[in-house]
């Protein structure tokens, strides 16, 4: 395959470049498609895909949502039905305008998201409070004309995979609960896999169009910027309004629904890589990891049949344990450039096994984030891999918490959250007194943007505004984003 060249990743440096070599390099997504903001998902990218999708999926499964799929094309006469969402999206749309030399009376859009394709099902399907709740999901691609640079898997215009979630509920509280039950399910999410977050309610103004509020998770990368990686809203009764949705209640009344939407895409994927990246390319948590072991023949000359041979032994037994295990015999590769191959994919645990090693009846196993070695009875090999690959995960996480942690400040001046920011810092906390007309002016003044209150903090602020020095009433997070 034609790659980009090798060059030494610079995770830290400039990890734009770091990102784009390593999808490519490491077979993940291939951004070479003709069409901007299109990416193709190679097989060792789609199986990582795959995995990801699968925690969410379980998460989902076993909370009540229901697994559907919907149409792909909007008629923009749904599209236009709730105002403030038509408002926002139209614009963002791809339209289909002909049916082959035919022009279509009414164009549809590709969907950029699904509320206008699921409302007037909803309003065919939801009769009676028995009906409700309905929680429902899907798996799909959703097209946006994205304005801003498309970067892969981050930014695309065809956005896959983008799972979102749609809940109908018969009150207001009902679908605030509904609310904090996805906040609590996406923090499980990115728990598991590691990736550290914080939880933000999105000001008035940045709110997903059609919501009440919304509610967002941030990463932090790399350079200093924080990525949007989920996102949840409480959509109240706007679209039941629009699309005419009701219920029949206990009492025999005719009420409107509430609904919320919330949704993860191929970011949710793409923060794993940035958060556990490093020189050498990414590492995948074993949970995730398409290979989570494996095994590499270091041989001496001569004694190349034996060394292969018990690397095929443990491999065999490491398979039957359950783990996911790739023997590599490659003979045209050095056990070097073996090494080097997997660590650029982040298969989470090596082992090799070399005639010195076959001697003493030991494998020396590889941790790939410290890239640590250590020798282990190779009849106890599973033990050994099993503590290894707990460690991995565990110090994955623990490292980037503490990554994360480390580059969120708190500030008392405009002077001192304007210079963090402006050297990339990280996320600035700073006290807010909720107006939007201050909210714009401290976006400006300090060049970046409000993430939103924190979400997960009940503690009363006490102090002042730093824009007008009016008593403040939250705190606010600022950063520069993606
Ligand atoms: N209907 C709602 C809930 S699914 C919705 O569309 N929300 S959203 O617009 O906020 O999108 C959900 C998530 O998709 C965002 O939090 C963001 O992480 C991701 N996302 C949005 N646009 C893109 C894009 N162009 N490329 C990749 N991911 C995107
Ligand atoms: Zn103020």
């Amino acid at each position: 395959m034609q790659g980009l060249p090798i060059k030494r990743q610079k995770w830290s440096e400039d990890f734009g470049e770091w990102f784009r070599n390593v999808l490519i390099n490491a077979g993940i997504m291939d951004y070479r498609y003709p069409i901007k903001g299109s990416g193709v998902w190679m097989p060792y990218g789609f199986k990582i895909r795959r995995n990801v999708l699968q925690i969410i999926r379980d998460l989902l499964d076993n909370t009540g949502h229901n697994e559907t799929l919907f149409p792909l094309l909007i008629p923009e006469t749904s599209l236009a039905q709730e105002a403030a969402h038509v408002k926002s999206f139209e614009g963002e749309c791809f339209w289909v305008t002909h049916g082959g030399y035919e022009k279509l009376m009414v164009r549809y859009a590709l969907r950029p998201t699904s509320e206008t394709v699921i409302a007037p099902m909803l309003k065919l399907w939801i009769r009676s409070h028995a009906d409700l709740p309905m929680k429902l999901y899907q798996v799909v691609n959703v097209f946006r004309h994205e304005t801003k640079a498309t970067r892969p898997i981050i930014r695309m215009r065809e956005v896959e995979p983008f799972k979102e979630a749609h809940t109908c509920h018969a009150s207001g509280e009902e679908a605030e609960q509904q609310v904090q039950q996805a906040v609590e399910l996406y923090k499980r999410f990115f728990d598991s896999v590691g990736v550290p977050y914080v939880v933000s309610r999105r000001p008035e103004w940045d709110k997903f169009a059609g919501a009440l509020y919304t509610i967002a998770f941030d990463m932090l990368c790399p350079d200093g910027k924080a990525l949007q990686i989920g996102t949840v809203h409480n959509l109240g009764q706007n679209f039941a309004k629009a699309f005419d949705i009701t219920y029949e209640t206990v009492d025999g009344d005719q009420e409107y629904i509430w609904t919320t939407s919330y949704g993860i895409s191929g970011r949710g994927i793409a923060a794993v890589m940035i958060a556990h990246g490093d020189d050498n390319g990414i590492v995948l948590p074993p949970k995730i990891a398409p290979i989570q072991v494996v095994v590499v023949p270091v041989p001496y000359k001569g004694q190349e049949q034996e060394v292969n041979q018990a690397c095929a032994d443990v491999a065999e037994t490491l398979k039957n344990s359950g783990y996911r295990v790739e023997l590599d015999l490659r003979n045209e590769l050095t056990p070097g450039n073996k090494f080097y191959y997997w660590e650029l994919r982040g298969v989470p645990i090596r082992v090799e096994i070399g005639p010195r090693d076959l001697a003493n009846g030991v494998v020396t196993v590889v941790r790939r984030d410290t890239l640590k070695k250590q020798p282990w009875k190779m009849d106890d090999v599973v033990s050994g891999v099993e503590t290894f690959a707990e460690e991995v995960a565990r110090d994955l996480k623990a490292n980037a918490d503490t990554w994360m942690r480390e580059r969120v400040y708190r500030v008392d001046h405009l002077g001192e959250a304007k210079s963090l920011l402006k050297r990339k810092a990280g996320i600035v906390e700073v006290l807010w007194c909720g107006k939007d007309e201050c909210g714009h002016n401290l976006e400006e003044t300090v060049e970046a943007r409000i993430l939103g209150f924190p979400e997960d903090t009940t503690t009363k602020v006490d102090g002042k505004c730093l824009i007008c020095g009016e008593p403040a009433v939250n705190v606010v997070r600022v950063a520069l984003a993606y």
